[in-house]
C-alpha cells in the first residue's frame, strides 16, 4: 500500500499570497495576523508573503483568480468575515464568496483555502479569530502548506 500526504515542512522558493477583505477589518486583520505568524512559524520567509487587501467579502474570488493566474505563488489564503447580524444579505455573500474561492480553487493547480468566517454575531467571529476558538487565519496557514507539499508530492 502507498499512501501520500503532506508535510509542513516549507520550501524557501515557495511565495504565499494572502487575499484579505477590509470588511470588519477589527476581525480580518487578526486572521491575517494569525496567517501571518504561522506561516513565519513554519520557516517562510516575511519576503514571501504578499498581502492583498480588497473591500469585501465579495471581491475576495476575483483579486483570487487573478493572483492564481499569475502562477507566482504556491497557495493563496482568503480571509474574510461575514456576520449575519450585519448584513440582509448574509446568504447572498456567503454564497458568492464560497462558490467563486471553490471555483478558482479547481481551476488553477494552486490550493486556494478558504478562511471567510461566516457567523451569526460579532462574538462568534471574535472567538474564531484569536479568541476561544482559535485562529481561523493560523489554521488556513498550515493548510495552505500541508497542501503545498502534498501537491509535490502527487
Ligand atoms: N463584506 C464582508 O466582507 N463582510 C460582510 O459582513 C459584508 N456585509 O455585511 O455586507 C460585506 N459586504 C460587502 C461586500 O463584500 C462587497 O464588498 C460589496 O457588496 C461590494 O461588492
Amino acid at each position: 500500500m502507498k499512501v501520500i500526504e503532506g508535510n509542513f515542512l516549507t520550501d524557501k522558493s515557495d511565495q504565499y499570497a494572502i487575499v484579505v477583505s477590509r470588511f470588519n477589518e477589527i476581525i480580518t486583520g487578526k486572521l491575517l495576523e494569525g496567517a501571518i505568524a504561522s506561516l513565519r512559524k513554519h520557516g517562510v520567509d516575511e519576503k514571501k508573503i504578499t498581502v492583498f487587501w480588497v473591500p469585501g467579502a465579495v471581491e475576495i474570488p476575483l483579486v483570487a483568480k487573478k493572483v492564481a493566474k499569475s502562477k507566482k505563488y504556491s497557495a493563496i489564503i482568503t480571509l474574510g468575515a461575514v456576520i449575519k447580524g450585519q448584513t440582509q444579505h448574509f446568504d447572498y455573500v456567503c454564497s458568492l464568496v464560497s462558490s467563486g474561492v471553490s471555483a478558482v480553487n479547481l481551476e488553477f493547480e494552486i490550493p486556494v483555502v478558504f478562511g471567510v468566517l461566516t457567523t451569526e454575531n460579532m462574538e462568534q467571529a471574535f472567538d474564531r479569530s484569536g479568541g476561544k476558538m482559535g485562529n481561523k487565519g493560523h489554521e488556513c496557514a498550515v493548510t495552505a502548506i500541508e497542501l503545498v507539499s502534498l501537491l509535490k508530492n502527487i
